[in-house]
């Protein structure tokens, strides 16, 4: 939908808060993007990552065109390769050679029909993504309790709570449009809905939490089986509702008692004070408006599928679903990841919130006039990298996600693809961990060059449209599909126009021997099955269902009505389960890991922008200061991180908000970006039973200082090749240059002519440089014109000057004599502002600003900071961060 203005109505390709986008494309090609008031996730408001869009849009580092065996050819030969490879895989060993592994951020488009192929035509489940490691225990927990996979909330009900229990969610961070509507709903509403915060670090989402509860991990099931025992306790349970129309709770609250009896019992299994457990408990008891609203701290468990459960048995026993402001609220991270189970692109699902049942496989293949079709489950992600390495699975072909830097155990996935006969992988980016293990690379279009649909958090299905065109070969991934289908013979059932044809199509399933009143299905959207070309142009966003004639369901589950055959749901009896992997002498901490505020995944994206750059440029583990103390650690050195399956070395920093026993890094870093930050490698494999979810937030590991001979960095205009001799390497995007963190274990004898060698390709002619051989310190500048072209600071340990002052150098067309001599120096003289980290990114704002100001002017609300220095005044991500200084400064 592009009207004369040459605005384009899309969605942001981040998070599932699924926010409204309008981007513009200028005569110059340039691109500006601000949010959509009109669309219905966030009435224009957008956070720093959406915001930032149009500064990761630029071609550097695209793959654009196929390449086979490293050769770059043509779409016909590289197609006509992975169809050959496909087909004599299949003959010598059959569908279950062959898998797919797919992602969350693929359009419902793309994914429909790579689910279609395997499923129908190629004859295999082998098809699960990366959702396996995202939602997949929520899906499983849906299903064990509604009969399906329905989630009933939606966001208006978040405004609507008196209180919101955030259990392992980071909404700030990672959902921040919703958190920015929560945190406006309390400001209109007198501080309702209050809010508590169930996560065993205080995240920036404590800020204005009325309670945050530091949670053993992995122990919120005990928390919310004390729960149910409470509420049974203070007569909360809505007896009406469970008697019409729930089975099972007289087993789930036996099974609770048996091990959450009491709030002594529950606070010593969760590791909490008893008043804070009892406070809590009362809270939930009194308040009948009700959203508990999860995320990765539930999901990505051993036993996230009966964290899911217990929360959920909570809100059933108090009639507290489907009516607005109450429910549980499972916030999905990727902008598709909804969509994903709406085709059924998990291993274990069909098509249309269909499962292997005989009546569906038998309707989905009447649908699709499939030769074949797949009865039974494939290979859940961990698993099917395991066969993979195990030879069980000869051919995989990876579109849109990064897994030798997201899934556990990620050496062991790296040794799986180097060891398998084909790898096929799709991906818009050259350099990634998985790029590098494919024999055939495809290019894949991205954000802003395609067409399809999305569906959020809420169930609200969006467009994303294009504004740029096809750059290079890039094709999107359904037309990739659609000509391998072609090739391998299943032309007729794969000949879409585009994703109109294949949306229809979609739409047509979820509604084919369907009934919406029967409950038979509960994902219908029979309403769009006619849609031509320009009615799916003209899309506006809608939630599901929407049947055809229009009689939708308007809310879920509010007079019950569960798709479990008898239209009751199920409370799960759940007993106490200790994580598969727990910490022991020789690895005595617990790893969480997740995100940061600014940066995306594996940092295709992001990491193009040096404003998102700038908040944490580097990878990092959060330590307590008592476990630092404990194992020599200290702030701001480099600490390696050790598990039973790989290591990480990654930049230390002491924070009280870590609980002590855990250690938190986040996820973002693969090696083109950091030579040793890929936390992966650390995380145990293991997965939930029912979801096969792995547990990401809890492995045991060890962390020991890590001491290289000496410590550098670089700042150069231009991007250069370092890894040789270092034994650490980060390289960061900046404002017209790259840092580059450095260190080795090697000592180096010449600095002089080794940092000639690193600079090589410089041009300048000017070179200073200074060397303190009994300090072992050593500083070179590349000057052209008086211009720095780049600088290299070298110590032995990790104190270095700051990097925000000197790239600030970078932005001068000639250096002052004085700013010079500070460059040597290797300290800011007077008048040469070190602004600091990056804290506002919408305003570049650093901490040494904040805090001079703060301190200077006697600021002392993010209000006041705002007035004199706009930071945390456009989309508020940072306001935690500046009330954070505040109270540091003051202290
Ligand atoms: N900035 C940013 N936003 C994102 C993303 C991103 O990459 N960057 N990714 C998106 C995606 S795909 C997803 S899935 C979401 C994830 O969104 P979130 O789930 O909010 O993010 P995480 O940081 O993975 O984990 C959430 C919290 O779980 C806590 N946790 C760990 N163990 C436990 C436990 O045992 N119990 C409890 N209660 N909490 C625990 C962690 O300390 C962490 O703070 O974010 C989405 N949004
Ligand atoms: N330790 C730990 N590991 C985790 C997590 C955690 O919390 N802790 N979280 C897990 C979760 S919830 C998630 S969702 C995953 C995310 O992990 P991944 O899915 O591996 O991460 P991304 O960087 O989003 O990978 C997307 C890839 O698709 C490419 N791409 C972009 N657009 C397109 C397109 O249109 N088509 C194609 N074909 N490619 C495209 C990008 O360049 C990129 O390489 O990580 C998981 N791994
Ligand atoms: S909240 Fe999520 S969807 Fe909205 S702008 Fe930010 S990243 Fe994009
Ligand atoms: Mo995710």
């Amino acid at each position: 939908m592009s009207d004369a203005s040459g605005e384009v109505r899309t969605t942001c390709p981040y998070c599932g808060v699924g926010c409204g986008v309008i981007a513009t494309r200028a005569a110059d090609g340039s691109v500006a993007v601000r949010g959509d008031p009109q669309h219905p996730a966030n009435f224009g408001r957008l956070c720093s990552k959406g915001s930032a869009l149009a500064e990761t849009l630029d071609l550097d580092g695209r793959l654009l065109f196929p390449e086979v065996g490293g050769q770059r050819v043509s779409w016909e030969v590289a197609l006509d390769a992975v169809a050959t490879g496909l087909r004599d895989t299949l003959t010598a060993h059959g569908p279950e050679a062959v898998a797919l592994y797919v992602s969350g951020q693929l359009l419902t488009e793309d994914y429909y029909v790579a689910n279609k192929l395997v499923k129908g035509f190629i004859g295999t489940a082998n098809i699960d993504t990366n959702s396996r490691l995202c939602m997949s225990s929520s899906v499983a927990g849906h299903k064990r309790a509604f009969g399906t996979d329905t989630v009933p909330g939606s966001y208006e009900d978040l405004e609507a709570a008196d209180l919101i229990v955030l259990v392992g969610s980071n909404l700030a961070w990672c959902h921040p449009v919703l958190y920015q509507r929560i945190l406006a709903a309390r400001a209109a509403r007198n501080g309702r809905p209050r809010l508590v915060v169930i996560d065993p670090r205080r995240t920036a989402s404590c800020d204005q939490a009325d309670q945050h509860l530091a949670i053993a991990p992995g122990t919120d099931s005990i928390l919310f089986d004390g729960l149910l025992v409470h509420l049974h306790r203070q007569d909360c349970i809505d007896l009406d509702y469970v008697e019409a129309h729930t089975e099972g709770y007289l087993a789930a609250l036996r099974a609770a008692r048996a091990h959450a009896g009491s709030v002594p019992d529950v606070a010593r299994a969760c590791g909490l004070p008893g008043e804070a457990v009892a406070e809590f408990f009362a809270a939930f008891a009194r308040t009948a408006k009700v959203v508990t609203v999860y995320s990765q701290g539930v999901n990505q468990s051993s036993c996230g599928t009966d964290k899911v459960n217990a929360i959920l048995n909570c809100h059933l026993a108090s009639g507290r679903i489907g009516k607005p402001g109450m429910g549980p609220f499972s916030v999905t991270g990727q902008p598709n990841a909804m969509g994903g189970r709406e085709v059924g692109g998990l291993a274990n699902q069909l098509a249309a919130h269909m499962d292997f049942a005989a009546d569906d496989v038998a309707r989905v293949q009447r649908f699709w006039a499939a030769p074949v079709i797949a009865e039974r489950p494939g290979l859940k992600a961990v698993d099917m990298f395991r066969a993979v390495a195990e030879g069980r699975i000869k051919a995989i072909w990876v579109i849109g996600t990064n897994p030798v830097v997201s899934l556990p155990d990620a050496d062991a996935v790296r040794a799986a693809l180097h060891a398998c006969p084909l790898v096929i992988v799709s991906d818009a980016v050259a350099d990634t961990d998985t790029v590098a293990c494919a024999h055939i690379r495809l290019p894949a279009a991205t954000w802003g060059e395609k067409d399809g649909t999305v569906t959020n958090s809420e169930r609200c299905i969006s467009r994303q449209r294009a504004f740029l065109p096809l750059p290079g070969a890039a094709q999107p991934d359904w037309w990739i599909l659609c000509e391998v289908a072609r090739r391998l013979g299943f032309g007729a059932a794969f000949d879409y126009a585009g994703p109109a044809g294949i949306f229809a199509e979609h739409a047509a399933l979820s509604a084919f021997e369907n009934d919406p009143a029967g409950r038979v299905r509960d994902f219908d959207i029979g309403a769009c099955a006619g849609l031509d070309a320009p009615a799916y142009d003209a899309l506006t966003p809608f939630r599901w269902p929407q049947p055809a004639g229009g009689a939708g369901i308007g809310r879920f589950f509010a007079e019950g009505g569960f798709y479990t055959g008898d239209n009751r749901a199920r409370f799960v009896a759940l007993g106490p389960r200790a994580p598969v992997y727990a910490p022991d002498a020789a690895y005595p901490l617990v790893l969480n890991t997740g995100r940061v505020r600014d940066h995306w995944h594996t940092l295709t994206r992001t990491g193009k922008s040096a404003r998102l750059s700038a908040h944490a440029p580097e990878p990092y583990a959060e330590i307590h200061p008592l476990d630092a103390a404990l194992f020599g650690i200290v702030d701001d050195a480099l600490v390696r991180v050790s598990s039973r399956w790989g290591e990480a070395v990654v930049r230390a920093k002491l924070a009280r908000e870590q609980r002590p026993g855990s250690v938190f890094v986040p996820m973002h870093w693969g090696s083109p970006q950091a030579s040793r930050g890929r936390i992966d490698a650390v995380v145990n494999p293991a997965t939930d039973p029912h979801s096969g979810q792995p547990e990401s937030k809890h492995t045991p590991v060890r962390i020991a200082p890590w001491v290289p001979a000496w410590h550098g960095f670089v700042l150069s205009r231009e991007p250069l090749a370092l890894g040789e001799g270092l034994d650490y390497r980060v390289q960061v995007r900046g404002d017209g240059l790259w840092r580059y963190e450095i260190a080795a274990e090697t000592p180096v004898g010449d600095w002089s002519a080794w940092a000639h060698a690193l600079l090589a390709d410089q041009p300048g002619e000017g070179w200073i440089e200074f060397f303190d051989a009994a300090a072992g310190r050593y500083r070179a500048a590349a000057m052209h014109d008086g211009r720095l072209l780049a600088c290299v600071f070298v110590a032995p340990g990790p104190q270095l000057p700051p990097r925000d002052w000197l790239a600030g150098l970078f932005t001068r067309d000639a250096l002052t004599v004085g700013e010079r001599a500070s460059l040597l120096a290797g300290r800011p003289g007077p008048g040469q502002p070190d602004t600091g980290r990056v804290v506002c990114a919408c305003f570049r704002v650093g901490v040494n600003t904040l805090v001079d100001a703060i301190r200077r002017q006697g600021l002392a609300t993010p209000e006041a900071i705002g007035a004199v220095l706009k930071a945390g005044t456009n989309c508020g991500s940072c306001v935690p961060e500046l009330r954070k200084l505040i109270a540091e400064t003051a202290a």
